[in-house]
Formats: structure tokens, C-alpha cells, sequence
């Protein structure tokens, strides 16, 4: 297997976000194809580490002082073997094709346990929506949809929002959708819930991941209960883990943005985490204004990524990082593990560093992968696509409903996935292996195309 991980490293040279994916999946899926001789004569890893389309394009618009810009904009399609494309897109500085091919990756797995038609996707931009105006935002977001629409719809890839993406750049992509093709369908999810959206996908990811992290805690009979949480960003994701956490009885103390972290001791409750949502989602403002409206909290600037976080150093029963990948390395599960932490459940995509994953594990703390934990975004959005196919609605009740039981499957999936392998107790390995077999029958079954 290591020959194979060489192999895959240097036909995608300078991308190590996707070898750190790949290398986690070919790792604990070894004992699969040991098995079943099928999965290496179809070469079905080598086929799924090969993206089926990676799309790239260049993305111009005229900013407010009418100096004309230029961004890359991607998609990647990764695997169509159960349905049509489906993943997120992310507008960030940082995007290349190594970062979109590792989150598409993990999206076919992820997209796979949920138990719903969906394939592997992902995309985004280079741009960075920070310190735009409104209407920067709009234009970019129309010049890159008029590229993106010629290989998306809702029967063949259907993007949804990531970092940097929200309800607001869904409307304008999905107003260009419409405009483009003279068509209402579903072609985005994530959208306005009066105009063809989900209600509950806003809460999906967050509350999807601490369900998860309840059928884990129930796992050892405990619950949410007083359990102090922390939690990293303050985004979507960020901002329905801490709501959730406090709809159980826990207590959430922390939360950042990229400059730094804000530690409340008191606790973040259902009135602060009002006043994050609206500094971030309407203001967007930064994390640090948290401390000039509650003076108890405390606000800690952001170290270099290769040094300790101090966010990871409170004590805390559980953790939640729910910003972005590698934000949390050894010595900062070194720390939580000394601390006491007893269960860590990923929000973002490959938040832990393998070295982090791999000391968490062997200390016995629960950990889920977020290609597990973090499902529910992606599969509420499958329930928004079956809603706009249909065109009946449900009510967030019946959608909320949807999520706690998939998430319940998920949970069980992984954990019978790894016991029949023999890694017992180990969310990681059933995760990958759960869904690696869902998808690797389906290429199977489809032929060698
Ligand atoms: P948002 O853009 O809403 O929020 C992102 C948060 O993470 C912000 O607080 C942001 O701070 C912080 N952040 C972003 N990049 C960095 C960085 N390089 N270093 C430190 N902090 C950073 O995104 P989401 O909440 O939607 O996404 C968060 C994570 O969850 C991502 O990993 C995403 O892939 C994953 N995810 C999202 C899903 C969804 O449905 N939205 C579904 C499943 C997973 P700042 O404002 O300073 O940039
Ligand atoms: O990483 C993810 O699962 C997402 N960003 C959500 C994808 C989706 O299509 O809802």
C-alpha cells in the first residue's frame, strides 16, 4: 500500500491536503480489499482518487473602482457512481484544485453513508469575500456561475454552499441559474426557503453533528448534559453546534474566526449566540467583538498553525472544530487528552492533522471523522433536492426528524463498518469502509467506464 500512496503523491504532485486524505482511506480500507479480491481487480481506489471531470475557468468581474479582476474558479466531479454530483463550494484565498480534490474525495464517502442517491463533488474560487461590498459580491458570483452553469443541473451536479458560501452567494448563483436557463429547478441547494429551499438545511450541519455526538455519548451511557464544549469558528457550522449543544443541556465556551478565539467561562448562551450570528451573518463582523459586548469573555489572537491553539487547551469535556482543515494538530490533542477530553467530533472537513487523529485514538477519546459527523449539510440537501424534484415541502419537524435518523444510521454504519474489519470502537476506519463498499459496488455493477 505504501508503493501505492508514492504513486498517488506523484501523479498529483504539490497537493498535500488530497495525499492526507487519500493516505487515511487507503490506510484503513487495506483489510477490504485483502478480502475481496473484487475491489483490486476493478482498481476501484486507483479509479476513485482519479477525479471523473476536474473543470477549471477563469472568473472576471469589475470590482467598485471599476478595475477589472480575475479569479480561478473549479469543480470537481469526483464520483457519479450512486447520483448526480453533489458537494459545496468554497470561496476562499486558499482554494487550488489540491483542496478541492481532498474535499471532494471525502465527499463521496460522506455522500455515500448518508444513505441517499448522491455523488462526490465539490468546487469553488480563489476569491476572498472579506472586506467586499455587497455588490462585488454579486458580480463575482454571477461571472462565476455563468462559467460553472455549462457543467451543472439538477440531474447532474448540484452545488451548495461551503466556506466563504452562504444563503446570500446561493441567491445570486441561483438567480443566474435561472436567468441562464429559463428554468425553476433545483439546481442549487441551500436556497431561500421561500423560494424553493429546505427549511432546517441553515441548522443541518451543526445540529446533524452534535446528533451524532449524542449516539456517540450514548454509546457510554452519558449525555450532553453540563458537558463543557468547545467549539472553533463561528460560521454555519459553527454557530448550530453551539445552538444545539445548549438545546441538550451542554455548555459552549468558545468560539473563533481566523484572527483568533474568543473563551466565555459563563458560557455562550442562546442570547450570545443571537449576537454571533448577527455579527457574523448580517455585520460580518469579527470574533473579537464578542468581548466589547460581554466583557467576561476573554479574546485570544490566532498562533501560527504549526504551534499550539490555545482554544485547545481549555478544559472541556468535549470538542467541536468546526472552522477548517488541519486546524488542530498533535500537540494541541496532546493537550485535550491531558485535559480529560472524552469525545471530539469533527465539523469542519479533516480539521484534526493524522498525527492529532492517531493520538486521540490510541487515547481512547471518542472521535468522529466529519466525513461522518458533519453528513447532515450535505444530507439535507439530498432531502431539498427530493423536495424540488417532487414538489412537496416538508415541515422542519419532518426534516429534522430525517436528520436525527440518518444521522443514528450513520453512527451505527461506521461502528458495525469497523468491528467487521476489526477496528473495533474505531468511527474513522467504519466511516471509510462503510462508505468505500456503497460506492465501490456501485462502479462495479456499473462496468469499467
Ligand atoms: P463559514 O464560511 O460559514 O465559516 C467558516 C468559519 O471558519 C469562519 O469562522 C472562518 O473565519 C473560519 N475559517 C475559515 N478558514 C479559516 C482558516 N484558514 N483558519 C482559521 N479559521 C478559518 O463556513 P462553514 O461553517 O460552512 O464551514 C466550516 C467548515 O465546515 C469547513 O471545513 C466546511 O468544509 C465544513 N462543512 C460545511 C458544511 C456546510 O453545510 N456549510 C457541511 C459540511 C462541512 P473567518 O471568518 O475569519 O474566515
Ligand atoms: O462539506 C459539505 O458536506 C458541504 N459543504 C455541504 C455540501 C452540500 O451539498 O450540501
Amino acid at each position: 500500500m505504501s508503493d501505492f500512496l508514492e504513486l498517488i503523491k506523484s501523479r498529483n504532485p504539490g497537493e498535500p491536503e488530497f495525499h492526507q486524505a487519500a493516505e487515511e482511506v487507503i490506510e484503513t480500507v487495506a483489510p477490504v480489499l485483502d478480502k475481496q479480491s473484487k475491489y483490486r481487480k476493478h482498481k476501484i481506489l486507483e479509479r476513485m482518487l482519479e477525479p471523473e471531470r476536474l473543470i477549471s475557468f477563469r472568473v472576471t468581474w469589475m470590482d467598485d473602482n471599476n478595475e477589472v479582476q480575475v479569479n480561478r474558479g473549479y469543480r470537481v466531479q469526483m464520483n457519479g457512481a450512486i447520483g448526480p454530483y453533489k458537494g459545496g463550494l468554497r470561496f476562499h484565498p486558499s482554494v487550488y484544485p489540491g483542496i478541492l480534490k481532498f474535499l471532494a474525495f471525502e465527499q463521496t464517502f460522506k455522500n455515500a453513508l448518508t444513505g441517499l442517491p448522491l455523488g462526490g463533488g465539490k468546487g469553488g474560487a480563489d476569491f476572498n469575500p472579506k472586506g467586499k461590498t455587497e455588490e462585488e459580491v454579486m458580480r463575482f458570483c454571477q461571472s462565476f456561475y455563468a462559467e460553472l452553469i455549462k457543467y451543472v443541473g439538477h440531474r447532474i451536479d448540484v452545488p451548495a454552499g461551503d466556506i466563504g458560501v452562504g444563503g446570500r452567494e446561493i441567491g445570486y448563483m441561483f438567480g443566474m441559474h435561472k436567468k441562464l436557463s429559463s428554468q425553476f429547478t433545483g439546481a442549487l441547494t441551500g436556497k431561500g426557503v421561500g423560494w424553493g429551499g429546505s427549511l432546517m438545511r441553515t441548522e443541518a450541519t451543526g445540529y446533524g453533528l452534535v446528533y451524532f455526538a449524542q449516539n456517540m455519548l450514548a454509546t457510554k451511557d452519558d449525555d450532553f448534559k453540563n458537558k463543557i464544549c468547545l467549539v472553533s469558528g463561528s460560521g454555519n457550522v459553527a454557530q448550530h453546534a453551539i445552538e444545539k449543544i445548549l438545546h441538550l443541556g451542554g455548555k459552549p465556551v468558545t468560539a473563533s474566526d481566523s484572527s483568533g478565539f474568543i473563551y466565555d467561562e459563563e458560557g455562550i448562551d442562546h442570547k450570545k449566540l443571537a449576537f454571533i450570528k448577527d455579527l457574523k451573518n448580517n455585520k460580518r463582523g469579527r470574533i473579537k467583538e464578542y468581548v466589547q459586548k460581554y466583557p467576561s469573555a476573554t479574546y485570544h489572537d490566532t498562533k501560527r498553525s504549526d504551534e499550539a491553539n490555545a482554544l485547545w487547551n481549555i478544559e472541556a469535556q468535549c470538542a467541536f472544530p468546526c472552522a477548517t482543515q488541519n486546524e488542530l494538530n498533535r500537540k494541541d490533542a496532546e493537550n485535550l487528552v491531558t485535559n480529560g477530553i472524552q469525545l471530539i467530533g469533527e465539523g469542519a472537513n479533516m480539521p484534526l492533522t493524522a498525527e492529532a487523529i492517531e493520538h486521540v485514538i490510541d487515547n481512547d477519546v471518542l472521535y468522529s471523522p466529519g466525513k461522518a459527523s458533519n453528513a447532515g449539510g450535505v444530507a439535507t440537501s439530498g432531502i431539498e433536492m427530493m423536495q424540488n424534484y417532487t414538489g412537496s415541502y416538508l415541515t422542519s419537524e419532518e426534516v429534522d426528524n430525517r436528520l436525527k435518523g440518518i444521522m443514528k444510521g450513520i453512527h451505527d454504519d461506521c461502528l458495525r463498518a469497523a468491528e467487521t474489519y476489526g477496528f473495533q470502537g474505531n468511527y474513522m476506519a467504519g466511516a471509510n469502509i462503510a462508505g468505500f463498499i456503497k460506492v465501490a459496488d456501485a462502479m462495479i455493477a456499473q462496468g469499467i467506464i
